[in-house]
């Protein structure tokens, strides 16, 4: 039986992910193993990320990213807290670990050892975010809670966002704590609700409600909190239901035009694969180890 990890997940509908030991995320795969569903599990700090959190979180994602049967990921927080029951999606960098170099894998600067210390001053939640960003699968924000600081972000870079109408607020505290995203959690974002707003969330760090995202193009939809992980299921199953490739190219063209010669490679790396299917580029291969001129003449300059 499936352990229980948060108020509004459904143990029957999740199995533990196989060779999974993770201490601060949950990692789980759908019954026919076709959804994953990824969720930090520090609620007592509001789902903040350490070094650890972000070494989990990234190798979670990348097992998801190979697997050649998981389409569609989840990405949420458990909870609710159980000192106060507060819910939260994530509240980014966890403040009590930073250090100036960045997050410290020890609790205090001063208790890095010396060894450690090429490890110490970590900020690859960029590369989550890049994952999340350059997987060729639909990632979907569920926001039970709090979406704070590098949280927000992660919000952002994901492909889809449902929230909670109850528990789900935003806030972008990046300039409260002398931290900025200048990357996808901003400029990003601002292709996202608009350079007004963008700089309003930002510039003023004010908590912004489920409904509000929803108006300005923060979140698609708002739903109530027990049903949250439901639909997210729901949403999964019917992206499911489309064609792979479709979807993969989809995501990769709506990434390219923001993702400047990656953008452009990844999109191209796919355009390859598939022309590598078709009995022109059969031909070229052919004629190479068969050594001989190629011969185009059955393929087309014009369909
Ligand atoms: C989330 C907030 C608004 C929730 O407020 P609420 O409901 O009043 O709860 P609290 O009482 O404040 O919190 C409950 C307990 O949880 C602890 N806690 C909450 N958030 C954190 C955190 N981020 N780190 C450590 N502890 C946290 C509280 O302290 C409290 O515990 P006690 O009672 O023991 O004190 C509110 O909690 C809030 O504002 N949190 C901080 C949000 C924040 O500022 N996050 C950091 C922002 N910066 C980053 O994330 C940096 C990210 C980064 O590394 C980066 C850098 C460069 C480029 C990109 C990024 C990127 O990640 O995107």
């Amino acid at each position: 039986m499936t352990e229980q990890v948060s108020d509004i997940f459904d143990p029957a509908s999740w199995v533990v992910a196989p060779d999974t030991a993770y201490t601060d995320i949950t990692a789980h795969l759908s019954l026919d193993g076709r959804i994953a569903r990824i969720a930090f599990d520090r609620p007592e700090v509001r789902n903040a990320f350490r070094p650890h959190t972000v070494d989990e979180l990234y190798d979670a994602l990348e097992r998801a990213r190979v697997n050649p049967r998981i389409g569609v990921v989840l990405l949420t927080g458990n909870g609710p807290s159980p000192r106060d029951g507060g819910w939260a999606f994530c509240s980014g960098g966890d403040q009590r670990i930073r250090g100036r170099s960045g997050y410290q894998y020890a609790e205090s600067e001063s208790e890095v050892a010396p060894e450690e210390s090429a490890r110490a001053g970590r900020l690859h939640i960029l590369e989550v975010q890049r994952i999340i960003r350059f997987m060729p699968k639909v990632v979907i924000a569920l926001v039970p809670g709090w979406a704070a600081g590098g949280g927000h972000s992660l919000n952002v870079v994901c492909d889809l966002s449902i929230a909670s109408d109850e528990h789900a607020k935003f806030k972008q505290t990046d300039a409260d704590v002398g931290s900025f995203d200048a990357g996808y959690g901003s400029a990003y974002f601002a292709k996202q609700i608009g350079q007004k707003n963008a700089r309003e969330v930002f510039f003023l760090a004010r908590e912004y409600s489920a409904q509000r995202a929803y108006e300005m193009g923060a979140v698609n939809a708002v739903v109530p909190h027990a049903e949250l992980e439901a639909t997210g299921i729901e949403w999964a199953r019917e992206i499911l239901g489309k064609s792979p490739t479709a979807i993969r190219m989809l995501k990769y063209a709506f990434n390219a035009v923001d993702d400047g010669l990656v953008g452009q490679q990844l999109f191209a790396g796919e355009t390859t694969r598939l022309a590598y299917g078709t009995d022109e580029a059969v031909e070229g291969r052919d004629a190479f180890l068969e050594k001989r001129d190629p011969d185009w003449s059955a393929f087309p300059y014009h369909f």
